[in-house]
Parts: structure tokens; C-alpha cells; sequence
């Protein structure tokens, strides 16, 4: 066995974790881990090293940490590390520099939280060999359904000058195990792959590369005509193969250890090779021959939804199960969680249902794009456990998560929505995770200054854990969905039935309100989209007597007497969730004033403006769907909710004036609670 032992020398006193400074969010959960400067650091023979030394030594642990390149745990893959304690030693053991990086910050982590090395040390490898971020920046420096500021990448600036920040930014992913990062929006610009563009992307890439990040870029598939005016962008044609492969051989050049390309082809106006009457195999293949090369892989993703059946739902299955095979090894199909769009909740894609011989992966959304933007609490873990309880991380090689992170000082925007970045880093490593344990640690490596008495912080962590439910009763509960305002995404217009627009981006075409019932029928007696599940989920959701309330009106078209499985008929349901989820935004402030003392306090304020608006976007929420449900069931309510404040026509005078792809900042309510 082939062990190296190195420990750098210095004894540094631990650093005192007080800080008397105003918090204004930007160091995240490395908060009191002082930010150690990668270019004096000691001696370790790669980067990745030199940076797990000089965060030793920045903690003052450099004399009682020591790394350990071997062998012995190859079992965790290369990227996995164990640490085990030795007296007052602890020994990080990994087969790669990069996996003594993640056991460095891991360990880091665990002495911030008071966490002692079990006896039999602690053994972590990383589920997915790709954890990926998606950044749907643009290059004009604006970010699609971004709510945290502009884009980080300075266009303008580089090469020649790189922002402090990308440096923080490959750090704070490298400390949860994220290894890639794609830095351009899926609706991408041809020029992002010109020569200067490159340049500027290579720049970027030696930021990351020590951190054991992988740059990748978004990519359009018409590029070849765009930016070399070739005739045509068929992927059969020759020529422009042999564009792609010289592209991929000048990207390789400037960047060695470039990931790949992710693609959004004929989906939403985007070019793709339905346009040159090719499949998506033929288009995928034919990047993926001009990377395979050089190592490169292509995520090509199946959120297409060409209106060749009259249930949007089943598109993605439509277009892709039959090509189940035809892909090339290195083409991995990135999947969204959902059939729809990153809505509050969907049932999961059945396109993993439909993929046996093609390697997948999931596309998770960390924004909150369908979940009130930077304004709301809604703590994501519990969704992306939920989703991945149903689909198991053994089918996959790869997660993606479109980012939350902008330049705004704190990254995010909501100073809670970073707790979303770190439980994306954290279940990409291991979705075993408990969704409580991962917010447990963000809400103590991150926000609280000083422990909270025991009731106090499990009302903290409790309330993360309820919160995306509480999004879901307020805005679109029992599986209703897309109920979202045209275009911004933000606030309800379930009512919105704009003539000649396209019918599946209305929400009257999801919800199908009459006076029959509520919901769309996706069972066997309408669409048929549960027929694209495997058993046994497909039969549960087919018949309405089995299928689970949360997924009711998702697949069925329930009358409004229908018996809930609460006993409650589905107008009394659909009135008590959307009261619950007034009273769980309403919980959600409450939880956050009680442990005030604890928190820093310019994060305090800002989260409780936040709150207040949520507590007043719930209300908006309820009063116009409820309002607007109520003109087809005809049926009073329940005297025991909070009745509803505001009237249909008021309801509907409401605009916040944001058209669809601009830069939505919604502005916090006026809210006076
Ligand atoms: C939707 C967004 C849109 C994206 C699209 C996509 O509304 O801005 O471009 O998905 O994922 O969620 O391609």
C-alpha cells in the first residue's frame, strides 16, 4: 500500500468563531471559517492540496489534521474520503487530492459544529459522480429567473480581470462536494463559443480547476450557422460535424479539463435537429463524437414540450423513450424532476420510467422560480428527497441544479434561499440525507450566532421543514398546478385565458374548472399519461380511489363532492389546505420572531420583511383561487377558515406589470402584521 503522509507544520491558535461584525450574508455557511488564501499555501504537490492545507491552517488545525493520499477506501470512489481520529490527530484518507479536499472542508464543518469523530471514523463517497450547477445566465449579464441580482460572471472584465468572487463561489461549492458548473443560460448564445468568449470561459475554468470544479457551457445547436455561416446546422451533414469537432478540439486547447455541453434543442423556439428532420440521437450524437475525444460528455435535455399531443405532460416520454438506446455513452439525458415545469409539486417525470439503456439524470430547480422567487421561505430538500423517494439515485449518473446565485452580496437574495444551494451540494453528495439534519447544520454553520435554548431551534429547523409545504397549500395544493400569472411566475391568475396565446402556458388548461369538478384528467379515461408510469405507481394514481390526494387533481378531474381521503369532500379540502397554508406562512414568522436573540441581526430584519410578505402573498394566493374555485363549485366555506378578504374583481385588478424573460425583481409587499 502506497500511503503519503503530509502535514504542514505551523500551529495557529483556533479561531475564536465570535464575531462581533454585522452579517451581511456573503460567507455563507463557511461564515467562521476564515477564507485562506490558496497562493501561500504550504506543500502539498497539487492545488486541490494546497488549498485543504492553507483551510487547515487558516483554522489553526494544520498540526492536528493530517491528509492522507491511499488507497484503502476505494470502494467510496475516487472523490470519497474517511476521517478517523487518532488521539487529539485526525487523519483524512482519500485516494485523490480532490477527495482530501472534500473530507478537508467536511472536517471543518464537523469541528465548527462540535461534532467528535465517531471510534469507527466517518466514510463518505459521493452518490453521483457529477454534481452540477446551471447557471441561466446570460451574457448581457442578466440571469432568466434569477432573483438574487446579475449575473456573477463580468463578461466585460474578463480575461483579463477576474472578480474575487468566482473565487468564493468555486470555494463555497468545492466545501459541499459540487464539482461542475455550467455558466450559461440553456437558451444560449451562439457567441458564447467564439474565440473571445473562450477565452473568457478558460479564465473562469483555472479559478475553478483547483477548487475540483468542471466548467461546461450551454450550448445552441444552430451555432455553426450563427457564428460561422454554414449553411446548415444538420448534425448528418459532414461539414458540420467537422465544425463541432474543431470547436471541441479549440475549446480543449484553452481548457483542458473542459465537461461538456448541455443542450436545450427544439424546446421553447430553441434550434435543434428536428429543424433538419433529425432525432434528438442524431443531434446528441453528433456533439457527443466531438467531445468523446477529449473526455467531454453531453447533457441533452428532454424539457421539450412541441404540442404533438394534446397533454403537455407526456411529451418529454413522447419524444424520447422511443429513442431509448440510439444515445452514445457519453450523451447523458438531463431530465427535469417533474413532467411539467418545477412546479411547486409534480409527480415525477416518467421519462425515468421510460430510459433503461440511457444514462439519466435529474435536473432539480434551486431557484424558486415557481416558489416565490426570493421572497418566500421554501426550504427545497424535503422536494428533491421527496422526488428522489421515488426515483432512486441508483438510476442515475449525474444531478443538476439551476442555480440561485446571483452577485448579490449574500448570493442569493433571501438569506434562507442559501440554505438551498448548500442542501442542493449536500443531497447531490449523499441523498440518503436527512432533510432535518441538512438544515440543522446550514442553520448553525450559517445564521445563528449562538445556540438557541432546544425548543427554539427545533422550531427553526421545523420551520424550514414545512415550509415548502406551506407553498404548496397556499399556492396550488391536492395537485393543481401552473396556476402562476402569465409570464413572471409569482403570483396567482388562475383565471388567465389569454385568446391566441398557447393554451398549455394558461393556467385554465391545467386546472379545467367547471362545474363539475376541478383537476385534469390524466388517467386512462382522458389523457393517459398515467399509462407512462411503471407499476405500481401507474395504477395507484389511475384510479381516483387510490390515487393520493396530493396528486388528485394532477391526474383526475374530481367532481367537487368527491370524498377525499381525509373524509372531507374536495371543496372542503381545497379550502382547508389553502387556510393550513395561510396559517403555515403565518407559523413561519412566528418561528423566526421567537429566535431573534439568536440571530445575527441585519439578517433578521431582512428575513422577517420577507416573511411578512409571504404571510400576505398567502392571503393573495388563497383569496384568488378560492374566489375564482368558488364561481364554479358554487359552494360556501367552511366556517371554521379564515374566510377569504378580497373579492374576484379586486383579485383580478392586481398586476404586477412583469412580462415573461425580463429580470423579475418582485418588490416586497407592503405588509403591516
Ligand atoms: C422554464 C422557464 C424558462 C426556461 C425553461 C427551461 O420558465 O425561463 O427557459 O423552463 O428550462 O422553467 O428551458
Amino acid at each position: 500500500m502506497k500511503r503519503l503522509l503530509i502535514s504542514t507544520s505551523l500551529m495557529l491558535a483556533i479561531v475564536a468563531s465570535a464575531n462581533a461584525a454585522a452579517d451581511d450574508g456573503s460567507r455563507l455557511w463557511l461564515h467562521d471559517i476564515p477564507a485562506a488564501d490558496a497562493a501561500t499555501s504550504g506543500t502539498g504537490d497539487t492545488a486541490p492540496l494546497d488549498i485543504a492545507f492553507s483551510e487547515l491552517k487558516a483554522a489553526g488545525l494544520a498540526d492536528s489534521v493530517y491528509l492522507v493520499r491511499s488507497n484503502d477506501n476505494k470502494d467510496l470512489g475516487p472523490e470519497g474520503f474517511c476521517i478517523t481520529r487518532n488521539k487529539d490527530i485526525a487523519l483524512i484518507n482519500s485516494p485523490s487530492d480532490k477527495g482530501l479536499l472534500y473530507g478537508t472542508y467536511r472536517y471543518l464543518q464537523l469541528h465548527r459544529l462540535g461534532v467528535a469523530i465517531p471510534a469507527d471514523g466517518i466514510s463518505s463517497g459521493p452518490k453521483f459522480p457529477r454534481r452540477i450547477l446551471n447557471h441561466w445566465d446570460n451574457l448581457d449579464g442578466t440571469i432568466e429567473r434569477g432573483y438574487a441580482g446579475h449575473s456573477l460572471w463580468k463578461w466585460d472584465e474578463l480575461p483579463d480581470s477576474l472578480s474575487s468572487r468566482y473565487r468564493e463561489y468555486a470555494r463555497a461549492n468545492a466545501s459541499i462536494g459540487i464539482n461542475g458548473t455550467v455558466l450559461n443560460n440553456v437558451n444560449a448564445s451562439p457567441k458564447m463559443l467564439s474565440t473571445d468568449y473562450l477565452k473568457k470561459v478558460a479564465a473562469i475554468a483555472d479559478v475553478m480547476r483547483p477548487y475540483g470544479m468542471q466548467v461546461y457551457l450551454s450550448v445552441n445547436f444552430a451555432t455553426p450557422m450563427a457564428l460561422d455561416s454554414l449553411p446548415t446546422a444538420d448534425p448528418l451533414d459532414p461539414a458540420v460535424a467537422e465544425w463541432w469537432e474543431r470547436k471541441a478540439d479549440e475549446i480543449y486547447s484553452l481548457i483542458p479539463d473542459f465537461g461538456g455541453f448541455l443542450v436545450k434543442a427544439n424546446s421553447e423556439g430553441q434550434p435543434g435537429p428536428h429543424d433538419f428532420g433529425r432525432t434528438h440521437a442524431d443531434g446528441a450524437n453528433m456533439l457527443a463524437r466531438a467531445l468523446a475525444p477529449h473526455n467531454g460528455i453531453v447533457m441533452w435535455r428532454a424539457f421539450v414540450y412541441s404540442p404533438s399531443d394534446p397533454d403537455r405532460a407526456k411529451q418529454a416520454y413522447l419524444e424520447f423513450e422511443p429513442l431509448d438506446g440510439q444515445f452514445d455513452p457519453n450523451v447523458i439525458i438531463q431530465i427535469k424532476n417533474g413532467p411539467i415545469d418545477f412546479q411547486p409539486r409534480e409527480p415525477y417525470s416518467p421519462l425515468f420510467d421510460g430510459l433503461h439503456a440511457t444514462p439519466t439524470m435529474a435536473e432539480l430547480q434551486i431557484t424558486q422560480e415557481y416558489l416565490g422567487h426570493a421572497n418566500h421561505l421554501a426550504y427545497l430538500a424535503p422536494m428533491w428527497k421527496e422526488f428522489f423517494n421515488y426515483v432512486s439515485p441508483d438510476s442515475m449518473v449525474a444531478v443538476a441544479g439551476v442555480a440561485n446565485i446571483g452577485d448579490d452580496v449574500n448570493w442569493t437574495g433571501n438569506p434562507m434561499a442559501q440554505a438551498n444551494w448548500w442542501a442542493f451540494g449536500r443531497l447531490a453528495w449523499d441523498p440518503s440525507l436527512l432533510s432535518r439534519d441538512i438544515a440543522d447544520e446550514w442553520l448553525r454553520l450559517s445564521v445563528l450566532t449562538s445556540e438557541p435554548p432546544a425548543d427554539v431551534h427545533s422550531a427553526l429547523v421545523g420551520m424550514m421543514e414545512t415550509s415548502r409545504e406551506d407553498v404548496v397549500d397556499y399556492m396550488m395544493p391536492l395537485g393543481l398546478h401552473h396556476l402562476f400569472a402569465f409570464g413572471h411566475h409569482y403570483g396567482p391568475e388562475p383565471w388567465c385565458d389569454i385568446p391566441g396565446a398557447r393554451a398549455d402556458w394558461l393556467p385554465v388548461y391545467y386546472h379545467r374548472a367547471d362545474s363539475a369538478g376541478l383537476g385534469f384528467d390524466r388517467s386512462s379515461t382522458g389523457s393517459n399519461a398515467s399509462a407512462q408510469y411503471a407499476e405500481p405507481f401507474r395504477s395507484m394514481v389511475d384510479s381516483i380511489s387510490t390515487c393520493p390526494d396530493r396528486f388528485l387533481l394532477w391526474f383526475h378531474h374530481a367532481p367537487w363532492n368527491h370524498r377525499m381521503q381525509s373524509g372531507k369532500t374536495l371543496w372542503e379540502e381545497l379550502c382547508y389546505r389553502y387556510d393550513a397554508g395561510v396559517k403555515g406562512a403565518d407559523n413561519l414568522l412566528e418561528a423566526w420572531r421567537t429566535a431573534a436573540p439568536w440571530i445575527d441581526p441585519e439578517i433578521y430584519s431582512d428575513v422577517e420583511k420577507r416573511l411578512l410578505t409571504q404571510t400576505v402573498d398567502a392571503r393573495w394566493w388563497r383569496d384568488a383561487c378560492l374566489e375564482y374555485f368558488r364561481t364554479f363549485s358554487g359552494l360556501d366555506y367552511p366556517a371554521d377558515i379564515e374566510q377569504p378578504q378580497r373579492k374576484l374583481p379586486d383579485m383580478k385588478k392586481i398586476d404586477l406589470g412583469i412580462s415573461n424573460y425580463e429580470n423579475p425583481s418582485i418588490p416586497l409587499l407592503d405588509s403591516k402584521r
